[in-house]
Order: structure tokens, then C-alpha cells, then sequence
């Protein structure tokens, strides 16, 4: 039995050369003839190798397998395959047949052999069966035909191997294709053995990693595989696949798999995302990491990360493949325009753009000049869309930003002295957000306009999302409106975004995000009803308790009393309709009062002020701190302003102290409620007021 050492010293001898190059392995929309071969020209020109033609929605690959080529098909694949050679890359040509093949039917065999008999015939010498996402419950025939779904596998596999008389590259996809496939687990998987037991040693097999998509790659793991596989695997890496979110694309650089695993690999396909050219980073860096070489002998010492990688650093990668990318931007793809592409062997074609070229007279509006896109536009460009697993910088940055300022807010509400650095980080917020745009403006005036309808929706989308956030920034700092975009009761489609699926992630816990399965939802569930005499006793008891909790917080002595605590203390009654308790499994948990005339409930205060003439209302209340979640907070506050508002008042305003936080984010945060000017108030209260 071979071990995986001696394997790897196989793949390091040289007897074969390692394998690196493009998967088009992903579902939707499979590539076109001439990307494909502007693809081989580009690995050519980056020290790749090899392209795995496997694109899973092709009709002739997967779902009607057994259909031979027609003679336009063939025309097609023999052109795509010849391009391949002259460019010195390895075709590999892959069926998927586990949708539905019978293992143990000989006409199944026999109209899969014909099949690549027919594709060998085109000129193709490499092939590939692939078994990744398929049922894994056997048919009754084949139950009876062979002792496990591997053993059916691996024994057609190794017909087929035979009958194609051994190619030099043979691959084959396993079902179970990553560690978290396995059952019970890697090291116990009968799959994987029977696959590193019977599968013939000619034959090469594909390995995700730990996951699908898979984060890192660790030697550790790839040498524990190759002594169940009894082979080095070829990693089929999907770090850059996007075909599962319609929202992401990846241009980060390769990226978390250290060279050191490469000789102990036969080889690295990327299945990148599903647009062709914005995979020019994945591609570029995948070949700058294949030609790192882990034992030294060859190492780029200008290529290293001394820290991480010594043979590889996965920015400098970046920065090499944005420089090569950014050409290609500034070059035009249009026939009529006046750059040619470099590439391109064609003469120039003669335009008459020229000699008829408008020149706008004196007065006139002069014409639109573009501002050329720049290496720190593409940098953004990765660092908004980089990896799976990680934001590039300024996007961890933006969402940093972002949150502390959510989370400050109150003190730019409030004035305090952190006011001063709430808006000076607004401010570069606000830049960060100009940036962007500026970003999407002049990468939507590059000449290269495939490079940009490709990355189209996906900068269009982060534009949009970008301006939502500097809006909310700004309405929280009390510049601009909020109302326009975020709070209109009749927004424009943009102003909600996601569609249905936007709709099913939001109502979700925490929108959808990726604790949720991590952390279950806790179920809380909470009643809103309506307030009743009963209630008394326990909205004093909670009025009271989050006092002491505020005042040990801010160690504040006495608190002179507001209309709001003389309505929380019952010493009041609300409005009729006005109030609302809110009930866990545990019992009352908190409530919601309101006045809708504060002057009529004769309250003992200078009601003379103008202010109430605009805020005649009044809302307070209060939640226990085991309520976490603020939706029931603002559903009654939201209740509450439908009831006031019914009642024909303008406005409401409610009273706040500074300990009060949590109450200060529910109302500027969810019901947006704005500082207001209130003569007489203690210097620990804050007014907020909100129109109707
Ligand atoms: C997969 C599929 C692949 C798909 C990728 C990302 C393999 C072996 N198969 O599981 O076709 O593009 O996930 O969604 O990776």
C-alpha cells in the first residue's frame, strides 16, 4: 500500500507534472467558447496548466449525459479543444452521469464510453467522472449489483479508465468530496476507503477540503486524506465559487492554503465565480501561488510573507494581479472606440470617429470627460468583494465605522463631549462611502465595458447599500433627511431591498446572519396587550427597578420627577387606549404609556411653552433588561404613535435621562424621535420629539 509520503514524493520526482489551472465546474450559465479560450491564453501567460471543462448546467454534460455531440457541437469543442493545446494547456473533458445512470446496466456503460469515445475523437487525451452532488441511495438493480454506491462508482470508473486505455490525467469526483461529507467521519469513512482501496492508482481524485467552500487548508488535513485516498488529491478549490449567492463575487486573492502544501498535492483547480472576467484576480493569483515552491529551492524571496508564507503573500499576489487587471480596464473591447485591446493580433479597425468628432463651440456644454479608473479603485474594488470568509480592509473598516457610530450615536443626539469624535468619524464614514461611488462612476466610464457588465449588479448593489448607510449616518447626526430615503411611508422598490428573499432573511433572528444556525434562535415569545387596572402594581414594579439600575449605573442622587415617572408611578392615569404591557413565559416584562394632551391631564407644570403646540403628546416606558430583543419595544411604541395619532394630536415627545440608553436607541434608532427644546428640564434629561 503506498502511503501518501511516497505519493507526494511521486507528484515532487516530477514524474508527473503538477496540475494547476481552472475548474469550470460551477451551476448556471457555462462560458463561452471564445472566454474559454482567452482563458487558456491567460493561464498560458500566468503558469497554469490545465482546464477541467465540467460546467454543471451544460445539457450534455449532466443532465442528457448519454447524447452525443452534433456536428456543430463538435465543430465547437474540436476548435476549443485545439485551442487548448496551441496554448499548451490540458483539456479535461468531464461528464456527470450520477443523476440518474444505472451502474449496473452494460447499455449505461456502454453510452457513457461512447459518449467519450466520441469526445476523444474531437482530439481530447483527458477526462474526468464526476460524482459531486447526487443522490447517494442506490437504485434497487444496483443494490443488488454491487455492496456500496463507492463500489458502483469505482468500478465504472475503472472500466471506463480502461476502456479510454489509461490516460495520462484521469480524474474522478467523489461524492463524498470533503471532510464534512463524510460519515461518520474522514478517518472512518467506508467511502473514502473503498475509494483509496479500489480506486486504480492511475487515477486522480478530487478533494474540496474540510468544506465545500472551504475557509483554510491545512497540511495536516490534505496528508490525513492522502492516507485514506492512498493518493495525493487534486484540491477542486471553490474559495472563489459564488454560485451559491447572487449577491457575492469574490476578487480577493488565493488565499489561507500555504504552499507548503503543494508538494504534497497533485494538483489545485480553481471553480471560480460564474463571470468570467471578474475572475482575473482569482486566476492571476492562483498562478503567482503555484509557481511559489515550498522547499525552497526556487523561492521568490520578493513574493514571500516572511511572517505567514515565506514563498507566498497573498497581497503582494493581489497587488500584482490589480496591476495586469487594471490594464485591461483602461483598454476598450469596442469595436468603434479608438484603444484597441493589446491582445488582440487584428489590425486596427479604421473609424471615421476622428475627422467627425464633435467639438463643442463657445457656450456650449463642453463634452464628458471620464476620470480613468485607478490601481486604489480596483484595491476597493477586491476589498469590498473579497473572500467568503473576509472582507478586504476598508470593508471590515466600513462595518466597524458603521457600527460604533450606530452604537454612539446618542452622544451626538445629546451633546456631550464625545460629540466632537462622533463627527469627525462621520466624516471619514461619509468619505469612505464618496469613495465607493466614486469608485462605481469612473469603473462604469472604463473603455473595457465586458469587464464592466460582468461586474455590473454586483457594484450597482454595494453602491446602493453604501448609500442607505451614509444616509442613516447622517440622519443620526441630525444632517440630512432621513425621511426621504429610509423613513417614507411610500419608499421607491430601492428603498427595500432583496426582493422576497430580502423579505424571508429579515424576518429572520439577527437578519439571517451567520450565527444563526450557530446560535438557535432562543425563542422568546412576547404579548403585547393591552393595559389594564390590574397592571398597576407591575409597571410600578418595573418603573422602579429600572431607576435603581439607572441610577447605580450613573450613581445619579435623586432624580426630580417628570411627567413620565408621575404616569409610570400611576399617580396618573393614561390616555384612554394609551397603554400597553408587554408579557414573556415569565410574566410582565414591560409596558408603554402615553398622555395625547399633556396640558388636559393638568399635570403640574408650565404647560405655557410653544413647543407643545407641535408635541402636545406623551409617551413613556419602560422594558426589563432580559427583553434583548428591541422588536417588541418598537411595535408598542409604533402602536402607541397609530393610537395619538388617531386621536388628531401633532406630535409626541417623551423624556429621557442619560442613563437611559436603551430606551434613547429605541426611540432615535427605530421610531425616529429627534431632539427637542424643552425649557425647565433637569441637566440629565433629554427631550425627543417626533411629528405625526
Ligand atoms: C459544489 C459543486 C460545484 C459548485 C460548488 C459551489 C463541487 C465538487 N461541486 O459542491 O459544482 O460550484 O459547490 O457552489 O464543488
Amino acid at each position: 500500500m503506498a502511503t501518501s509520503n511516497e505519493v507526494s514524493e511521486k507528484a515532487r520526482s516530477g514524474t508527473k507534472r503538477f496540475i494547476g489551472g481552472v475548474v469550470e465546474g460551477f451551476y448556471g450559465r457555462p462560458w463561452t467558447m471564445e472566454q474559454r479560450t482567452e482563458l487558456f491564453k491567460r493561464e498560458q501567460k500566468w503558469g497554469l496548466n490545465t482546464y477541467l471543462y465540467a460546467p454543471k448546467d451544460d445539457y450534455k454534460h449532466r443532465m442528457y449525459w448519454r447524447d452525443l455531440y452534433s456536428p456543430r457541437e463538435a465543430e465547437q469543442l474540436i476548435a476549443l479543444i485545439s485551442a487548448a493545446k496551441q496554448h499548451n494547456i490540458d483539456f479535461i473533458y468531464a461528464i456527470s452521469p450520477g443523476l440518474d445512470i444505472t451502474f449496473s446496466n452494460r447499455k449505461e456503460v456502454a453510452a457513457l464510453k461512447r459518449k467519450l469515445d466520441q469526445v476523444r475523437e474531437f482530439g481530447c487525451s483527458s477526462f474526468s467522472l464526476l460524482f459531486d452532488d447526487i443522490e447517494t441511495e442506490m437504485c434497487p438493480a444496483d443494490n443488488q449489483a454491487f455492496s456500496s454506491f463507492a463500489h458502483a462508482q469505482v468500478a465504472i470508473t475503472n472500466e471506463v479508465y480502461q476502456h479510454l486505455r489509461e490516460p495520462e490525467t484521469f480524474l474522478f469526483c467523489p461524492t463524498d468530496y470533503c471532510a464534512a461529507f463524510c460519515t461518520p467521519n474522514m478517518s472512518q469513512s467506508s467511502y473514502l476507503h473503498t475509494v483509496g482501496d479500489e480506486l486504480l492508482p492511475g487515477i486522480d481524485v478530487l478533494w474540496t477540503g474540510p468544506k465545500v467552500v472551504s475557509h483554510k487548508i491545512s497540511v495536516e488535513s490534505i496528508e490525513e486524506v492522502s492516507s485514506i485516498l492512498k493518493r495525493a488529491p487534486v484540491i477542486w478549490d471553490n474559495i472563489h465559487a459564488n454560485d451559491y449567492d447572487p449577491q457575492r463575487i469574490f476578487m480577493g486573492p488565493y488565499k489561507d492554503r500555504p504552499t507548503e502544501l503543494i508538494p504534497k498535492l497533485r494538483g489545485v483547480l480553481t471553480n471560480p465565480n460564474c463571470e468570467f472576467h471578474p475572475n482575473f484576480v482569482a486566476i492571476h493569483t492562483l498562478g503567482t501561488w503555484c509557481k511559489a515552491s515550498a522547499d525552497g529551492a526556487a523561492r521568490d524571496v520578493e513574493m514571500g510573507d516572511e511572517e505567514q508564507d515565506p514563498c507566498y503573500s497573498p497581497h503582494k499576489a493581489l497587488t500584482l494581479a490589480l496591476t495586469d487587471w487594471l490594464e485591461e480596464f483602461l483598454c476598450t473591447d469596442q469595436p468603434t472606440a479608438c484603444c484597441k485591446k493589446e491582445s488582440s493580433d487584428e489590425e486596427p479597425m479604421q473609424t471615421d470617429l476622428g475627422e467627425h468628432s464633435y467639438v463643442p463651440g463657445a457656450g456650449e456644454n463642453p463634452l464628458y470627460t471620464a476620470e480613468p479608473l485607478t490601481l486604489d479603485d480596483l484595491k476597493l474594488l477586491s476589498d469590498l468583494f473579497y473572500l467568503p470568509y473576509e472582507y478586504g480592509s476598508t470593508a471590515k473598516t466600513m462595518l466597524h465605522e458603521l457600527n460604533w457610530l450606530k452604537s454612539h450615536s446618542q452622544a451626538a443626539a445629546v451633546k456631550t463631549d464625545q460629540t466632537a469624535e462622533w463627527c469627525s468619524r462621520a466624516r471619514q464614514f461619509d468619505d469612505m462611502c464618496e469613495a465607493v461611488v466614486r469608485m462605481f462612476n469612473r469603473l462604469s466610464n472604463a473603455p473595457n465595458r465586458s469587464i464592466l457588465y460582468d461586474l455590473y449588479n454586483y457594484i450597482c448593489d454595494i453602491k446602493s447599500g453604501v448609500n442607505l448607510a451614509q444616509a442613516y449616518v447622517k440622519s443620526l447626526g441630525g444632517l440630512g433627511k432621513p425621511s426621504a430615503q429610509l423613513m417614507s411611508a411610500d419608499p421607491e422598490p430601492w428603498g427595500f431591498r432583496g426582493g422576497l428573499s430580502g423579505e424571508f432573511q429579515r424576518m429572520l433572528p439577527g437578519h439571517g446572519n451567520r450565527d444563526l444556525f450557530k446560535h438557535p434562535p432562543r425563542t422568546s415569545v412576547y404579548c403585547i396587550r393591552p393595559y389594564c387596572a390590574e397592571d398597576k402594581m407591575d409597571v410600578q414594579r418595573i418603573f422602579v427597578k429600572m431607576q435603581r439600575e439607572r441610577q447605580i449605573q450613573v450613581a445619579s442622587v435623586t432624580e426630580s420627577p417628570l411627567i413620565s415617572d408621575i404616569l409610570s408611578a400611576g399617580e396618573i392615569p393614561p390616555s384612554p387606549q394609551c397603554a400597553l404591557v408587554l408579557e414573556d413565559d415569565a410574566g410582565p416584562c414591560g409596558y408603554m404609556l402615553a398622555l395625547t394632551d399633556v396640558k388636559a391631564a393638568s399635570v403640574q407644570r408650565d404647560m405655557s411653552e410653544r413647543v407643545f403646540e407641535d408635541f402636545p403628546s406623551l409617551i413613556t416606558g419602560q422594558v426589563l433588561p432580559r427583553v434583548t430583543d428591541p422588536s417588541p419595544v418598537k411595535r408598542m411604541i409604533t402602536q402607541l404613535l397609530s393610537t395619538i395619532r388617531n386621536c388628531g394630536s401633532r406630535g409626541v415627545f417623551c423624556e429621557l435621562r442619560h442613563g437611559d440608553r436603551r430606551m434613547l436607541d429605541f426611540y432615535t434608532k427605530s421610531c425616529s424621535f429627534q431632539p427637542i427644546k424643552l425649557a425647565g428640564l433637569p441637566p440629565d434629561v433629554i427631550a425627543m420629539g417626533t411629528s405625526l
